[in-house]
């Protein structure tokens, strides 16, 4: 019978496919890393404003240095740094035999700044660390920094994997319509069958460009399938044909009720509860189609898994954003457990900053490991560790590899 530590050095060895990330190659010149950054993540400033005596507007106006100050100085000096996203700071430290209980950022930002002085070596250095192979960026055509790197068509880092992240299309179609139409698309307020095409063409152009592994969107948790709508008729008869016609996942990352509070800016966005027949009623309306899902609200994990085994189409992937916490890890990945048995993706990074990898995939490793070893735990059968290394393979990389075809 295997045990709980042999199951855990199997994760823990484990090279991992990261399917969802906002992290740049190199080249782009536009990745996040150092403690500034890992400090300022919209999780903390979330955390922060609720013990900082500063309104929002106040915080947002302060240099990044300084509100990477603050943030120590209310979050992990002033109170104890026992929330996930705090823990996940200080695990990112001990990493680099920083000290977690400095009462300042002088040690940190000296060893960060040589860190990345070259920044090549120092993401090899990370990616190692974390045990991450290769990782899915979130690339938007609609970002006019992001434009200039793809059309300048820097190399391709064989590690940073691309995805065509496509949600003003779906989201605020009559903004992306005449968005397209000054980049010379074809496309109007009103629904046709030649903005549908020009939408189709648009697509196209982006993938000949940027050889995405999937095609994404995140969604209100208003979503709804069928229904009369721009973001029907767009996903309908551009977006599904598309994706079926080159090969491509449709990833969707369903229940963001955006900017709730608006003045926390990335920090505002909230959670709400999403309709998961809509998603039953996708896979089986479009069965050339594959699709992606992870959903934001805990409530909403139950319905996927259920819906998953009712469409083999249906791959759930990740526990995401408010869901991406040990508590729900590991309820979530035993769940999945229970009622997919290893087919399914239990966990994408969502790293925004490069060291962010390090403590969000060593959490997760410590809470997939410990729902992995609870079905063990309960076989009839004597599980072996050849048995176990090939569930470890499945969760950490292959089925990921295999439904993205990386
Ligand atoms: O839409 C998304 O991909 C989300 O992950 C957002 O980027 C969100 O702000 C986030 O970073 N969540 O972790
Ligand atoms: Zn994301």
């Amino acid at each position: 019978m295997v045990s709980l530590d042999s199951v855990k050095a199997s994760v823990d060895g484990a090279s991992i496919l990261d399917i969802h990330t906002h992290l740049y190659q190199p080249s782009f010149g536009m990745m996040l890393s150092g403690i500034d950054e890992l400090l300022t993540y919209h999780y903390l400033i979330c955390e922060v404003m609720r013990v900082a005596p500063l309104t929002p507007n106040d915080f947002n106006v302060m240099p990044k240095s300084k509100q990477a100050d603050l943030i120590w100085e209310y979050l992990f000096v002033r109170n104890n740094p026992i929330s996930e996203a705090t823990t996940g700071v200080l695990t990112v430290l001990k990493a680099f035999g920083l000290n977690p209980n400095s009462t300042d950022l002088a040690e940190a930002r000296e060893f960060f700044r040589e860190a990345r002085a070259n920044m090549d070596q120092y993401v090899s250095v990370v990616l190692k660390m974390a045990g991450v192979k290769s990782l899915v960026m979130t690339n938007d055509p609609f970002d006019t920094n992001e434009i200039a790197h793809w059309q300048g068509r820097s190399e391709m880092d064989p590690r940073f994997l691309a995805a065509l992240r496509i949600d003003p299309i779906l989201n605020s179609w009559h903004d992306a319509a005449s968005k397209l139409h000054d980049r010379g698309y074809q496309t109007y307020g009103s629904i046709d069958e030649e903005s549908l095409g020009e939408v189709r063409r648009f697509l196209v152009d982006w993938i000949k460009i940027m050889h995405p592994k999937y095609m994404a969107v995140s969604l209100p948790p208003s979503f709804a399938f069928p229904e009369h709508s721009a973001r029907n008729e767009v996903l309908a008869k551009a977006v599904l044909p598309v994706c079926e016609e080159y090969g491509l996942p449709f990833a969707m990352m369903i229940g963001v009720n955006k900017r709730v509070h608006p003045e926390l800016i990335e920090a505002g966005d909230s959670v709400g509860l999403s309709d998961m027949t809509a998603i039953e009623r996708l896979c089986h309306a479009f069965p050339g189609n594959r699709f992606m899902v992870t959903v934001l609200a805990r409530e909403n994990q139950h319905g996927l898994c259920v819906a998953a085994r009712k469409f083999a189409n249906l791959l759930p992937f990740g526990c995401w954003w408010f869901m991406n916490n040990p508590s729900l890890v590991e309820e979530t990945t035993t769940m999945r457990l229970e009622m997919l048995g290893t087919t399914f993706v239990p966990q994408h990074s969502d790293a925004r900053v490069l060291e962010q990898l390090i403590y969000k995939w060593k959490h997760s490793r410590r809470d997939i490991a410990a729902s992995l070893f609870g079905r063990y735990e309960v076989s009839p059968r004597n599980v072996t560790q050849e048995q176990v290394d090939r569930d470890v393979a499945l969760l950490m990389h292959d089925n990921a590899a295999s439904w993205i075809k990386a």
